[in-house]
C-alpha cells in the first residue's frame, strides 16, 4: 500500500470537491447500503488536466515491473485506464460488461497472452465487487490478476475482500481522510463530518455480492459439496455415472450448446471443442443437412473426445406419441443420444414412456425443472413437481435442467441427480429475445448447478477452441471452489 504525499492529495481532493465530483445526501450504493456522500468520478472526463493527474497519481502507487498490461473497470474507470496507457506506453485491454451476440463474442478486447500479469484500475473501491467482476473474466482468459489500483478507498471492506481474491489493492486517497481534508478548508460543516464517520464506522465490511465473489468465502446454503466423483458412485444410472466420471477425467463441467446452422458445421465444431467439454448438447432439429448417419458420426468423434451427447429434444406430448418422437421419425434420437429431456407439463406418464424405450438402452433423462429465458412459466410449485417426478425414477431420471436449485426449498437436492443450466456467459446479459445469462461462477458457485451449458459464448468466439477452453476453466475452479 503507498500514499501519495499530502499536498498533491489534498490539492487533488479540493478539485474534486470542486468539479462537485463529491456529493452529500442519501446514496443508495452497488452494495446496497444508503451512505450520506458519494463521490462521482465520471465527471472527470470533462477536466483533462485532472484527468491526467489522477493518472500519474496512479502509476506512481505501483511498480512497472509488477504488471505488463492493464484493464479499468467499466465505465468509470475506463478513461482513467486509457490516461495510464498513453501517458506510459502500457499496452491495455477491455472487458466488455455486456457481450455481444454478434461480432467476436469477447469478454475481454484487446491482444494479450496468457500468464501475462493484468493491473486492474479502478476508480473507487467500496466491497471490491467490481473489480472482483472484472478480475474473473481476466482470469478466465489465461491473464495473472494480483494488484489493483484504486483513485479513492471508501475503507468498507474493498481492501480485505480483495485481499481473500488474491488481489492487494493500492489506493491514494482513503475515504476518511478525503473527509478531513474538506473539513480543514471549510468544505464540510462538523455535524456533516460526523454523519460520515459514523456511517463509516458503522459500515466498516460491505460485503461483496455473492455474484461478484471468485473464492469460496461466496459459497451459500443450499450448495452441493460433494465432488462429482463421489456422486458418480451414488448414481442409479449408467449414463449419469459415466457423464460424473467424463467429467472427473477431464476436469470439465462444460456442455456445448452446438446451434450452428448445419450438421456438417456440428460435426466439425464437435472435434475442435471435443478436448475441453464433458456433454455435447445438438437440436437435431435445426439441420438442412442431416443425414441418418449424423448420429454414428457425431458418436465417434464424442468417443474420440470422450464426451456424451444430449439432444434437447424438449419432449412435451402424451406417453405414447413421445415413444414414436423419441425412437422413430427421421432422427432416431434414442439411437445416438445419450442424454435428452422432457418437460414435465403432461404428467408423470411421459417419464414412463421415454423410460420404456431408454432405459434397456441405458440412456438417461433431464427434466425441465427451470428454464432460462424471462418469464417463463416453469417455476415454484412446477419446479417442486419436477423435484418429485425425478425422485421417482432413480434408475432413469439423471437430473434437471435448473437454474437457481440453490435456492429450492432443501437446495439442489438429492447429490445423484445433475443439475444443468442454460444461459451462461462470461458475464451477465440477455439476447433481443428472452435469453437470460449468467456468469460460470454465479451458476455453479451461487446457483448450485453443476453443469454450464454454453452456444454463442462459444460458437461465437473467434476462436470457439480457445473460448471453451476459458469456460472449461471458469466452471471448473467454481466448482473447486465449491467444494473446498
Ligand atoms: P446460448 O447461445 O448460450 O444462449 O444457447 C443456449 C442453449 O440452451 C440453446 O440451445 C437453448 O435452446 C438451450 N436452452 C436455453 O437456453 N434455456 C433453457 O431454459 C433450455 C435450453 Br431448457
Amino acid at each position: 500500500m503507498s500514499y501519495e504525499s499530502p499536498p498533491l492529495m489534498e490539492s487533488l481532493v479540493l478539485k474534486l470537491h470542486e468539479i462537485q465530483a463529491v456529493k452529500f445526501g442519501n446514496f443508495k450504493l452497488k452494495s446496497g447500503i444508503f451512505s450520506p456522500i458519494y463521490i462521482d468520478l465520471r465527471l472527470i472526463v470533462s477536466y483533462p488536466s485532472l484527468l491526467t493527474e489522477i493518472a500519474n497519481l496512479l502509476i506512481s502507487s505501483v511498480s512497472a515491473a509488477s504488471f505488463d498490461i492493464l484493464c479499468g473497470v467499466p465505465y468509470t474507470a475506463l478513461p482513467i485506464a486509457t490516461a495510464v496507457s498513453v501517458a506510459n506506453n502500457i499496452p491495455m485491454v477491455m472487458r466488455r460488461k455486456e457481450v455481444k451476440d454478434y461480432g467476436t463474442a469477447k469478454a475481454i478486447e484487446g491482444a494479450f497472452k496468457e500468464n501475462q500479469t493484468c493491473l486492474i484500475v479502478e476508480d473507487l473501491v467500496t466491497s471490491g465487487a467490481s473489480v472482483l467482476e472484472t478480475a474473473a473474466p481476466l482470469k478466465a482468459v489465461g491473464l495473472k490478476v494480483t494488484d489493483a489500483v484504486v483513485l479513492i478507498d471508501r475503507e468498507q471492506g474493498g481492501r480485505e475482500n480483495l485481499e481473500e481474491n488474491g488481489i492487494r489493492l493500492h489506493s491514494m486517497i482513503r475515504l476518511t481522510e478525503m473527509v478531513e481534508v474538506l473539513r480543514r478548508n471549510g468544505r464540510m460543516g462538523e455535524e456533516k463530518v460526523k454523519e460520515v464517520r459514523a456511517f463509516l464506522e458503522d459500515n466498516r465490511r460491505v460485503s461483496v455480492p455473492a455474484a461478484a465473489a471468485v473464492a469460496p468465502r461466496s459459497v451459500g446454503r443450499g450448495l452441493v459439496k460433494v465432488s462429482y466423483e463421489e456422486r458418480g458412485k451414488m448414481a442409479k444410472n449408467p449414463t449419469a455415472l459415466k457423464l460424473f466420471e467424463v467429467m472427473v477425467k477431464k476436469e470439465s463441467n462444460l456442455c456445448l450448446a452446438a446451434d450452428v446452422p448445419t450438421a456438417a458445421e456440428l460435426l466439425a465444431l464437435a472435434d475442435k471443442v471435443g478436448p475441453d467439454i464433458c456433454l455435447l448438447k445438438t437440436h437435431v432439429d435445426i439441420f438442412p443437412d442431416f443425414t441418418s448417419d449424423f448420429g454414428s458420426k457425431l458418436r465417434s468423434i464424442a468417443e474420440k473426445h470422450n464426451f456424451l451427447i444430449f439432444e434437447d429434444r424438449k419432449f412435451a406430448d402424451i406417453g405414447n406419441t413421445v415413444t414414436m418422437q423419441y425412437e422413430s421419425g427421421v432422427f432416431h434420437i434414442l439411437d445416438w443420444a445419450d442424454i435428452t429431456n422432457a418437460h414435465i407439463i403432461s404428467g408423470p406418464g411421459i417419464v414412463d414412456a421415454l423410460k420404456l424405450k431408454g432405459l434397456p438402452r441405458g440412456r438417461g433423462l433431464l427434466l425441465l425443472a427451470e428454464m432460462s429465458s424471462s418469464g417463463n412459466l416453469a417455476k415454484g410449485d412446477y419446479t417442486a413437481e419436477a423435484v418429485k417426478i425425478a425422485e421417482k425414477y432413480p434408475d432413469f431420471v439423471i437430473g434437471f435442467i435448473s437454474v437457481n436449485s440453490a435456492s429450492w426449498p432443501g437446495g439442489p437436492g438429492n447429490p445423484a441427480l445433475i443439475h444443468a443450466t442454460p444461459g451462461v456467459q462470461m458475464v451477465t446479459g440477455g439476447d433481443a429475445l428472452g435469453q437470460q445469462y449468467n456468469t460460470p461462477f454465479s451458476v455453479i458457485n451461487d446457483r448450485g448447478s453443476d453443469i454450464i451449458i454454453v452456444g454463442r459464448g462459444i460458437i461465437k468466439a473467434s476462436d470457439p477452441a480457445e473460448a471453451a477452453r476459458e469456460y472449461r476453466l471458469e466452471g471448473w475452479n467454481a466448482y473447486l471452489a465449491r467444494c473446498s
